[in-house]
């Protein structure tokens, strides 16, 4: 039997669920609301880490829909300001240092994304428990995953809302920068409101050199996106920096032609 049930749960592609992920969203929440953001002190921890498991618990792994979160996100509904986003895709560490040296926000500045930020999670169902063995990989199980859904639903609402000029870091290592599958290029761009002005930066390794450009076909498909829904659009490369983690940043902020 034992046998039986460690095949069931260990079927899915994907890292299991984080160990102690109740105990790590309860002390996430009461660090954000208490420490980092105190202006949130009304938020109820409790009800948030309940919404939250009861979101997936129980249930198919791989049939997540937006409803199943629609409770987490009306505790949780984000008030960061609307004009001083940071959006990225395959750059994430380097994004986190640029919005907090210039006062702007990521997704993982708001509650929810501060929450779930590196963590998995699944449940199984019939089973009060999280799968601590396997969830749902995106490209070799199922899109429609707890973790995917997530973010989507996470991204397509911080895009949405957002308003005045929206910063992007893409990466200019990479062939191509832009990238259509990801969620930046999925949800987020197409998902950007009429009049907003996405600034592009495409940031590259200064170890290499850089291999997408801001005259390249991922950016200039990523202009023509943008361009039918009336966003404006600007572009900077060959703005040399080290990805993903960014050991010189203080020394690139002196730079007047840096990134910083
Ligand atoms: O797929 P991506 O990047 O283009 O997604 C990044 C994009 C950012 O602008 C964020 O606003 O989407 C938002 N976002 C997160 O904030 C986030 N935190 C952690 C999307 N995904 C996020 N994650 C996890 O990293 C999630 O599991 C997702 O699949 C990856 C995104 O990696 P990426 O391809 O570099």
């Amino acid at each position: 039997i034992y046998k039986w049930y460690r095949s069931g749960l260990n079927r899915w592609h994907g890292p299991g669920s984080t160990p102690d992920f109740q105990d790590i969203i309860e002390d996430r929440c009461y660090n954000y609301t208490q420490r980092i953001r105190p202006d949130s002190r009304s938020r109820n921890c409790q009800e948030i880490k309940q919404a939250f498991m009861s979101a997936f618990i129980s249930k198919d792994p791989c049939k997540a829909t937006k409803e199943d979160y629609r409770r987490l996100i009306d505790l949780a509904d984000p008030t960061v300001p609307c004009n001083k986003r940071v959006l990225w895709s395959k750059t994430k560490e380097l994004a986190r240092e640029y919005a907090k040296l210039r006062g702007l926000v990521t997704l993982e500045d708001t509650l929810l994304g501060f929450l779930a930020d590196g963590l998995h999670w699944c449940g199984e169902p019939g089973s009060p428990d999280l799968n601590t063995w396997s969830c749902p990989d995106w490209e070799k199980d199922c899109r429609t995953n707890y973790r995917s859904v997530f973010w989507k639903v996470l991204s397509e609402r911080f895009a949405e809302s957002a308003c005045g000029t929206v910063q992007v870091l893409l990466n200019g290592s990479l062939e191509n920068a832009f990238d259509e599958m990801s969620i930046f290029g999925r949800v987020e761009a197409p998902n950007l409101k009429p009049m907003v002005t996405l600034q592009v930066w495409l940031v590259h390794d200064p170890g290499k050199p850089p291999r997408d450009s801001c005259s390249g076909s991922s950016i200039t498909k990523l202009k023509s996106i943008l361009s039918e829904r009336n966003v404006r659009f600007i572009c900077r490369d060959n703005l040399r920096t080290r990805l993903p983690i960014l050991s010189n940043i203080r020394r690139l902020r002196k730079q007047p032609c840096g990134l910083f």
